[in-house]
C-alpha cells in the first residue's frame, strides 16, 4: 500500500514538511480554487505539483502529488441540465492535463447536492479528544425546523421526528446557526459551499431526479470519461456517499455494494474504479467493506482508511461517530489483509497499479490539533497517530513471520 496524506494546499496548516515526519509516500490534492466545471490548467497543475516539491527552507521534499481528490462532477453533469456536456468536455481536458503532469489516480463523488455531511465537528470524547459526530436527531432537527423542508418529517421515525423538535426547541439561536453551518456550509474538499436559499432552491431541482435517473446520469458520465482515462492509462474512483443513506429527500446512489456493483458492470473497464472508503461505507452496519474490498477489489483503486462507531447498530440510519482508526465497526486488521491479498494478485498478474494508494482518512483532535482550528477532520497528529498504526498493521501482515504463517 501506498501511504498517502491529503493535503490542501499552501493554505493548509498541515505543512508539507509535516506531512514528511508523518512518513507520507505521496500526496493527494486537489485545485480547490477552480470552480467546479472549469479545466485544471498545465500552469495550475505544475504549480501545485513544485509546491508538494518544496519543503519550507526550500530543500527538495522528494513527495509527489499522485491522487487528485476531487476532480469535482458539477452540479449540472449531475443533473444533466444546463452546461453539463461542455463541463464533461471541460473534464475530460482536466484528465489529460493531468496526465502529462504524471498523475493517475483520479477521485470524484457523484453526491448530489451536499458533499459529506456531519452534524457536529468536535464532539467531546472522554479522553478530552475531538471528533466529528453525525447525529441522526440533530439532523432531523435541521431539516425539519431549520431547513423547513416539505415533506421532512415523512422521512424520519415519529420517535426521530419528536425527539427533533424537543431537541430544537432546547437550542438557542447561535446553536441553530451552528448545526447549520456544520451540516450546509461545506466541510473541507467540498466542491461548493451553500447558502440554505441555494439549497432549497437545488433540492427543488432534484424532484424529478430518482435513483434510477441519477444513476443513469453516472453511467453516461462514465461511459463518456472511463475509456479516455483507460487510453491514458488513469485510474477512476468513485467515493461513497457519506452518510450512506438518502438525506433531505435526495437520491443516493453510491451507498452500497451492490450500488457499486451495478455502475461496476454498466461500464465495465478497469479505469472506471471505486474509492473504497471504510469510514464512509461503514456507517451501515449491513455493509462489509474487507468483503467488498475481497470481492470487487479489482477495480479499488483508492483507499480511505478509517473507523466509525454506530449508535444504533440495528438500525440502516442512525447517529455514528468518527472512532480511533482501530476501533469501531470496520475490522481494519482484515481490511487490510484483504487489500495486502490484492496487491499480491495484482504483482503476480505483472501489473504495474499493483501498489494502491491509501490514506489514513480524518483523525481525531488530540494534543496540539485541539485548538488549533485545523480543517474539520484532517489533523496533524490525530492523522499522523491513525496513519502509525495502520502501518503498524501493514507492516506486521506483511512480515514473513505471518504472511507464512509461521508466527
Ligand atoms: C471527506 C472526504 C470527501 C471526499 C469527496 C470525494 O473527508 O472523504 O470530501 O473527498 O467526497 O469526492
Amino acid at each position: 500500500m501506498r501511504q498517502t496524506w491529503r493535503w490542501f494546499g499552501p493554505k493548509d496548516l498541515v505543512s508539507v514538511d509535516d506531512m514528511l515526519q508523518a512518513g507520507v509516500q505521496g500526496v493527494v490534492s486537489a485545485l480547490h480554487h477552480v470552480p467546479t466545471g472549469a479545466v485544471w490548467t498545465p500552469e495550475e497543475i505544475s504549480l501545485r505539483q513544485r509546491q508538494i516539491a518544496t519543503m519550507k527552507d526550500g530543500a527538495p521534499s522528494g513527495l509527489n502529488w499522485e491522487v487528485v481528490e476531487s476532480l469535482p462532477v458539477s452540479e449540472d453533469i449531475k443533473k444533466q441540465k444546463g452546461d453539463w456536456k461542455a463541463h464533461i468536455v471541460n473534464w475530460k481536458t482536466s484528465l489529460h492535463h493531468l496526465r502529462d503532469a504524471g498523475i493517475e489516480v483520479i477521485c470524484y463523488n457523484f453526491m448530489p447536492v451536499l458533499d459529506w455531511t456531519r452534524t457536529d465537528l468536535a464532539w467531546r470524547r472522554l479522553t478530552g479528544a475531538t471528533c466529528m459526530r453525525f447525529d441522526f436527531t440533530d439532523f432531523a432537527a435541521f431539516d425539519i425546523h431549520i431547513l423547513e423542508r416539505p415533506g421532512a418529517a415523512e422521512d424520519f421515525p415519529p420517535e426521530i421526528v419528536e425527539a427533533a423538535t424537543r431537541r430544537f426547541a432546547e437550542m438557542d439561536d447561535a446553536a441553530r446557526q451552528q448545526l447549520a453551518g456544520n451540516v450546509v456550509f461545506g466541510l473541507p474538499g467540498a466542491a461548493e459551499s451553500f447558502t440554505l436559499e441555494d439549497v432549497r432552491q437545488h433540492l427543488a431541482e432534484y424532484d424529478a431526479i430518482r435513483e434510477d435517473k441519477l444513476r443513469g446520469h453516472l453511467i453516461d458520465f462514465l461511459a463518456e470519461v472511463s475509456p479516455l482515462a483507460e487510453e491514458l492509462g488513469m485510474r477512476l474512483c468513485c467515493h461513497p456517499d457519506d452518510p450512506p443513506f438518502p438525506l433531505l429527500g435526495l437520491p443516493r446512489i453510491m451507498s452500497t455494494e451492490a450500488d457499486y456493483a451495478k455502475v461496476m458492470e454498466a461500464v465495465d473497464i478497469r479505469a472506471n474504479g471505486i474509492t473504497l472508503c471504510t469510514g464512509s461505507l461503514g456507517a451501515r452496519a449491513d455493509n462489509d467493506p474487507p468483503g467488498m474490498m475481497r470481492r470487487l477489489g479489482d477495480r479499488v483503486h483508492f483507499l480511505h482508511l478509517r473507523n466509525v462507531t454506530l449508535e444504533t447498530p440495528e438500525e440502516p440510519r442512525g447517529s455514528f461517530f468518527e472512532d480511533e482508526h482501530l476501533s469501531g465497526q470496520t475490522d481494519m486488521v482484515a481490511m487490510i489483509a484483504a487489500v495486502l491479498a490484492e496487491e499480491r494478485r495484482r504483482k503476480a498478474e505483472g501489473r504495474t497499479d499493483w501498489e494502491i494508494p491509501m490514506r489514513p482518512d480524518h483523525g481525531q483532535d488530540i494534543l496540539d490539533d485541539l485548538g488549533r482550528k485545523g480543517q474539520p477532520g484532517y489533523p496533524a497528529i490525530g492523522r499522523l497517530k491513525g496513519l502509525a498504526e495502520l502501518r503498524g498493521i501493514m507492516t506486521a501482515l506483511d512480515h514473513p513471520l505471518v504472511a507464512e504463517g509461521a508466527a
